[in-house]
């Protein structure tokens, strides 16, 4: 488990003082509970507010750090995790959030997302999965299911959507669960778990695009007769990867919950073991010492 940021002031942190602009989605988009939940999370763990930091890329879901009171920053389509882990690698004073959307993290950014879980970068990593591209209005995404028609498949889609839980177990996160934005207790509470996990830590929070693609939970929101069944841990070791990847088979809508959680380094500890070993070896110099004397040599 991380230790949070310490606090260089004593201001308690507020729904209120989190809060900036009033969110420009659509009514009843999904990602309005995800924003909530995630106040929540942040007024009862009482981060240092100028510790905090909000990447995102583009998507409706990536708008999300212009919500924030924090530092923020809304970035390229795709590009949120390697400018959010130049920041994790370089400040370890700050704890980085990074949002967006299905489009933005398993399909321009796919690659990005297999990186930064393989380094296990210090992050988390919250995917709002509405199963279609929301801000460009209505493109097949790589999570929509056979059959959805778009501007993109107009006929309907024939290809066959990634498993995101799949994915990110083979590509070696270390911590990853499934939540939903209809159920605010689970998704604050899968919040937490993540924020506090020392490591790579990825949710994907199913979040209903009520404009292009209306009742796709259906079958998991239990107000719309579907079923919302969570992970008995009891009966699911969350280290064993083999029984995540069983999990992760369910037909939709699957189970909700901690697939995987597995302690390993974080690049964050070990580039700084090699930091430290090598400055011992140069007489203490500072980092950017070094970096001057050799640009000096190379004058
Ligand atoms: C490099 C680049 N390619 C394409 C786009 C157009 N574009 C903007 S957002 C988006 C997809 C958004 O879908 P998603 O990430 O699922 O977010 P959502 O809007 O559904 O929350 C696309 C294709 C872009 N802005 N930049
Ligand atoms: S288009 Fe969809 S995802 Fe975007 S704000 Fe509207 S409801 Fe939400
Ligand atoms: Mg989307």
């Amino acid at each position: 488990m991380s230790a949070p940021p310490t606090a260089a002031t004593e201001e308690k942190l507020t729904k209120k003082a989190l809060t900036a602009d009033h969110p420009t989605w659509c009514p009843g988009c999904g990602d309005f509970a995800v924003l909530a939940a995630f106040y929540k999370v942040l007024e009862k763990l009482q981060y240092p507010h100028e510790k905090i930091v909000c990447v995102a890329g583009i998507g409706c879901s990536s708008r999300f750090p212009y919500f924030m009171n924090t530092h923020g920053i809304h970035f390229i389509h795709g590009r949120a995790l390697p400018l959010a882990t130049g920041v994790s690698l370089s400040r370890p004073d700050v704890h980085v959030f990074v949002f967006g959307g299905d489009g933005d993290g398993f399909s321009i950014g796919g690659n990005h997302l297999n990186h930064a879980a393989r380094k296990n970068i210090k992050m988390t990593y919250v995917i709002m999965d509405n199963y279609v591209y929301g801000l460009t209005k209505k493109q097949t995404s790589p999570t929509s299911p056979v059959g959805f028609k778009s501007k993109t498949d107009p006929a309907g889609s024939i290809d066959r959507p990634i498993n995101p839980m799949k994915q990110l177990l083979a590509s070696g996160a270390t911590f990853i669960a499934r939540t939903h934005a209809a159920q605010v207790k689970h998704m604050v509470d899968t919040f937490e778990r993540a924020i506090l996990h020392d490591g790579f830590s990825v949710v994907e929070c199913l979040s209903e695009c009520v404009m292009f693609y209306e009742g796709s939970f259906d079958d998991s929101t239990p107000r719309k007769g579907g079923v919302f069944e969570t992970i008995d841990e009891s009966q699911h070791n969350v280290q064993d990867d083999i029984a995540a990847y069983q999990l992760a088979d369910l037909p939709s809508p699957g189970k909700f919950g901690v697939f995987y959680q597995v302690q390993r380094p974080t690049k964050n500890a070990l580039e700084q073991q090699w930091i430290e070993k090598t400055q011992a070896t140069q007489n203490g110099q500072s980092g950017r010492d070094l970096l001057r004397r050799r640009l000096e040599g190379m004058r």
